[in-house]
């Protein structure tokens, strides 16, 4: 039998953490034939409701769910730690600035990095869920110098899985045939994905749309606002499909990607595309053998390369801010 996989979990008690921690406990995250440990990290207050999700986990009688360890203190959390899923984050409140957020997010991303890099499993993968998740993930990774860098994501697979979608839609097709999406740059409003390289049922994307105007004035912001319908909808942000992202963000990660076709990760960027080395940034990815390489040499026409420069541009702003308040 196997050695469980130890996965962390921060902000466990929250809705995405919800959505999450079942969907590990049954093998979705690494496979069916994965056993798996959990750790559970959450604030001192919200530890009896952790403890309540872990009563339901228990309930369900998961094969392979191994046991379930819940701490407030990220030593623990973290301690031998394969997988580790930044879920919890300071959300941003009326009338608080991004310095405010990024500095409230330091507070908790630094220690988290600090304590990942004093315990963690010498294999562990980062997966950064909570938002601003790129320099969330940054902070992190600063904090980690012993972690080698790539081993630090930040999620873009919700909104990659997001436009899928309504690429799929628009031209009829089933999700299935969409391949080669990119999202570029920061998971925020000023995200852009990408159909310029995409194939849909073997097609170019862009050809088959044929319509520049749907692409600047309907696809690109709908994907980009895709957050924010979703609360003025439900009364609630993502949680389900941000789970199911994180899911496919590791799944991917750890099994590969198909021949043909590239997935969308926040990844610390070796200069590729002219996003300056360091950023952690959302680019092509391909994945085999649980690791990850940026896709090389696509053409970048001006439609997307003004798009690209305006996000990577908002990530930079975002580490100067937090190198500013001495984080990186
Ligand atoms: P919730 O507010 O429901 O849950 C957050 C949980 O984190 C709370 O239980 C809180 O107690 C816990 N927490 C806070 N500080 C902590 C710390 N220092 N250590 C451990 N736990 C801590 O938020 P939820 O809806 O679950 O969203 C979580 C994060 O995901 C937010 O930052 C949100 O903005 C972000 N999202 C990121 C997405 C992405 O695509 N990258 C999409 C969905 C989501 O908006």
């Amino acid at each position: 039998t196997r050695t469980p996989v130890n996965v962390t979990v921060t902000g466990a008690a929250g809705n995405i953490g919800y959505a999450l921690l079942f969907r590990i406990a049954s093998g979705q995250l690494l496979g069916a034939d994965v056993p798996v440990k959990l750790r559970l990290l959450e604030i001192t207050p919200a530890l009896k409701a952790a403890e309540g999700t872990a009563m339901e986990l228990d309930d369900c009688a998961f094969p392979l769910l191994r046991g379930i360890d819940i701490s407030d203190d990220p030593n623990v959390a973290f301690d031998g730690t394969n997988v580790a899923l930044l879920v919890g984050a300071r959300p941003r409140t009326k009338g608080m600035e991004r310095g405010d957020l990024l500095e409230a997010n330091g507070g908790i991303f630094a220690p988290q990095g600090k304590a990942i890099n004093g315990h963690a499993a010498d294999d562990v993968k980062i997966l950064v869920v909570g938002n601003p998740a790129n320099t969330n993930a940054l902070i992190a990774r600063a904090a980690a110098p012993d972690v080698p860098a790539e081993r630090f994501t930040a999620m873009t697979r919700l909104d990659h899985n997001r436009a899928a979608t309504q690429l799929a839609k628009k031209l009829g097709a089933g999700v299935e045939d969409v391949k080669k999406l990119t999202i570029w740059g920061n998971h925020s409003a000023t995200q852009y994905p990408d159909i310029f390289h995409a194939e849909v049922a073997g097609r170019n994307a862009a050809e088959a749309v044929g319509d520049e105007k749907w692409l600047a004035e309907d696809f690109i912001p709908t994907v980009a606002k895709r957050g924010a319908a979703i609360i003025e909808a439900r009364g609630a942000s993502s949680a389900a499909s941000a789970a199911n992202a994180a899911i496919d963000h590791v799944h991917t990660w750890v099994n590969g990607t198909a021949d043909g076709d590239w997935t969308s990760m926040g990844v610390v960027s070796d200069g590729s595309y002219g996003v300056p080395e360091g950023l952690i940034s959302s680019f092509p990815v391909t994945t085999k053998d649980g690791s990850y390489e940026i896709v090389q040499g696509l053409e970048i026409n001006e439609f997307s390369r003004a798009r690209i420069d305006a996000s990577v541009k908002e990530l930079a702003e975002e580490r100067d801010a937090v190198r500013a308040l001495g984080l990186l």
